[in-house]
């Protein structure tokens, strides 16, 4: 999974993406000079694996991983793609921070002034972008359509205007409702405003305690009623802190601030959320491992995930959720006792299973 950090200059993107992904300032700093994005990996934090590691105490635990890019700061009214359009090709989602640390110290009680105002303008951004490539391919196609009238051109022609017409409301194609044949027609454009956005308010320390519910209040309030948008909150400032400290000084900083988990647990799980993802694991004395799936995935493609062997001689899937093995304590206990479960190829996988995929490869 790739994740593009995107906003407007100073909103805290570097600093969100150095401690996502623990990377040093150096080569970062170097690749954002060029212009280019900066790129780094963060795990994905889940006590759920932690717990089946400290049982398992296998020899290599894997948790989950996304890739995050630092794109270069947007500057208001010059359009997105003066960005290296090849960033943001296979993005899967833009992680949007929105500079709110301004109003420090914020009265007890009082709230931040709402930053509709920059999500508006980021999204016009986008937009903006997408209707340069729209009208440049537009111009090819009349051309092209001269020469010769095919029926793949034509429908090209026809689904680009609608798209056209759409960004030309200041609507992103995020929330234009498209059929698969024409969202694998658009797939080629790596379109910025079609891609799901999660918005990540920063906000100021003193807001700290507050966080969940701000994000909850500017979710409701902001979002409504959107499609394939989400929101999140941190302190940036708070969670560089934060990423310094040594694990067992986390929970009493944590606690400090009357903070439940660190921001970022909440903004990856928010993620996932956002894109319908969901987790299950696979265990052994060898690795206790955790994989990314879209929600609903039938056990054969989930199988396909881990190896693509695995999917090819997929005999059956066994499984039993990730607290249950814990109780039990080994899957031959689960076994006998008859906890694990046996399902075939369309069982669609759900969320904190641990599976033992059956395959004659
Ligand atoms: N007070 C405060 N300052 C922050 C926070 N996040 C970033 N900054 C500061 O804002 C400036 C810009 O941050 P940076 O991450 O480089 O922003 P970028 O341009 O979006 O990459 C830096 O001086 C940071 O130290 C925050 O949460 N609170
Ligand atoms: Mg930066």
């Amino acid at each position: 999974m790739k994740a593009g950090i995107i906003g407007f200059p100073s909103a805290g993107k570097s600093t969100l993406f150095k401690i996502l992904t623990k990377a040093g300032i150096g080569p970062a700093a170097q690749s954002l000079k060029r212009g280019r994005s900066a790129v780094g990996v963060a795990t994905v934090p889940d006590p759920r694996l932690d717990r089946l590691s400290a049982l398992f105490r296998p020899r290599k635990t894997t948790p989950a991983v996304i890739e995050f890019l630092d794109v270069p700061s947007f500057n208001k009214g010059a359009a997105a793609p003066e960005i290296r359009l090849g960033d943001f090709r296979n993005l899967d989602v833009l992680v949007h921070v929105v500079r709110a640390f301004d109003q420090d110290p914020l009265p007890q009680g009082d709230v931040p002034g709402l930053p509709e105002g920059n999500i508006t303008e980021l999204d016009l951004e986008l937009i903006l972008g997408d209707l340069t490539v729209i009208e440049r391919r537009l111009e090819r196609l009349q051309k092209d359509l001269k020469k010769m009238k095919s029926p793949d051109l034509i429908g090209e022609d026809a689904l680009l205007r609608k798209c056209r017409q759409w960004l030309e409301q200041e609507k992103p194609l995020r929330s234009l409702t498209l059929s698969g044949e024409e969202k694998k027609r658009l797939r080629g454009f790596s379109f910025l405003s079609e891609k799901p956005v999660l918005h990540v308010l920063n906000l100021p320390d003193s807001a700290a305690a507050r966080i969940p519910h701000l994000a909850e209040f500017y979710r409701l309030k902001t979002l409504a009623g959107q499609a394939n948008v989400d929101m999140t909150a941190v302190c940036g400032k708070l969670e560089a802190e934060l990423a310094e400290l040594a694990d067992e000084e986390v929970e009493v900083f944590l606690a400090d601030y009357g903070l439940a988990e660190p921001g970022l647990v909440r903004l990856i799980r928010t993620i996932y959320r956002l894109l319908g993802l969901i987790s299950f694991f696979t265990v052994s004395e060898e690795e206790c491992r955790a994989w990314t799936i879209p929600w609903g995935t039938p056990a054969l493609k989930a199988a396909g995930a881990v190896h693509s062997d695995m999917e090819r001689c997929f005999i059956r899937a066994e499984v039993i959720p990730w607290n249950v093995l814990l109780e039990v304590k080994s899957l031959s206990a689960a076994r006998q006792r008859g906890l694990l479960r046996l399902e075939g190829k369309e069982y669609p996988v759900q969320d904190g299973e641990t599976i033992y995929f059956r395959h004659s490869a």
